[in-house]
């Protein structure tokens, strides 16, 4: 049951209101708990992607193992190997297409772009990246997408993360966001090609994910 303490932090399951929409910078809006709905049902749905296409540990260009393990599902999925960075219509591993984008999925990212002013956004890519203690993700772009009109949308699920928020240039120093269960960031307009990483996952006990962090992000990749 729902204790009466509002300000307990054990990474239970949120009991808070989502709020209103907060401005980052210039095209980031963050939505607090704007997935705090949605939640039972992305995770209902997203253990059957994830049983066709497993997390798995990508390997970079450069040739280091992520320590974020990746799955993806639409028509688009994003993949790295040695060869490169690139969306794919196919799962590596299986030679198959990704799983299809559950309806709930692309309902909340919509929604959540047209709350932070982005109307019609369709994505046709989820990239689902699934962090355990420790796994990080360094500074990086996301510019392998056509389209950079288009925002991403994330979705953040289970364990706490520090969430890095850079500019323009790699050595730009990097503001510092702490995201939890169910927050929603809209990354648009000037901000959608800013660096951005998540520090090193703190090891924790959520009340739904256990000791993981799921985060999906939505993109129009194609
Ligand atoms: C800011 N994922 O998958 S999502 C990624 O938490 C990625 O797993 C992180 O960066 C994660 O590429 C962060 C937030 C995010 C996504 C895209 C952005 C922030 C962004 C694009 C531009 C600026
Ligand atoms: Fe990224």
């Amino acid at each position: 049951m729902l204790s009466c303490d509002r300000s307990r932090n054990l990474f239970e399951d949120r009991v808070d209101a989502p709020s209103a929409a907060e401005s980052l910078a210039p095209g980031a809006m963050l939505l607090r708990g704007f997935a705090l709905s949605a939640a039972p049902l992305l995770l209902q749905v997203l253990e059957p992607v994830v049983a066709a296409a497993p997390y798995r540990h990508m390997v970079t260009p450069g040739g280091f193992r992520m320590s974020v393990a990746m799955s993806n599902c639409g028509t688009a999925g994003w993949v790295t190997d040695r060869s490169g960075y690139h969306y794919d219509a196919c799962d590596p591993l299986s030679a198959k297409p990704w799983p299809a984008m559950p309806a709930c999925f692309a309902g909340l990212a919509t929604a959540a772009a047209a709350e932070a002013g982005f109307a019609a956004f369709a994505p046709d890519a989820c990239l689902i990246n699934c962090y355990e203690p420790g796994a990080r993700m360094s500074l990086h772009q996301d510019k392998n997408e056509r389209d950079f009109d288009a925002p991403i949308v994330s979705v953040s699920l289970g364990l706490p993360a520090v969430f890095l928020f850079g500019g323009m240039n790699r050595s730009d120093r990097a503001a510092r966001l702490p995201l939890a269960h169910c927050d929603v960031v809209v990354w648009g307009g000037p901000a959608r090609l800013r660096f951005h990483g998540v520090m090193p996952l703190k090891d924790g006990d959520h009340v739904t994910l256990g000791r993981q962090r799921v985060n999906l992000t939505f993109r129009k990749a194609l």
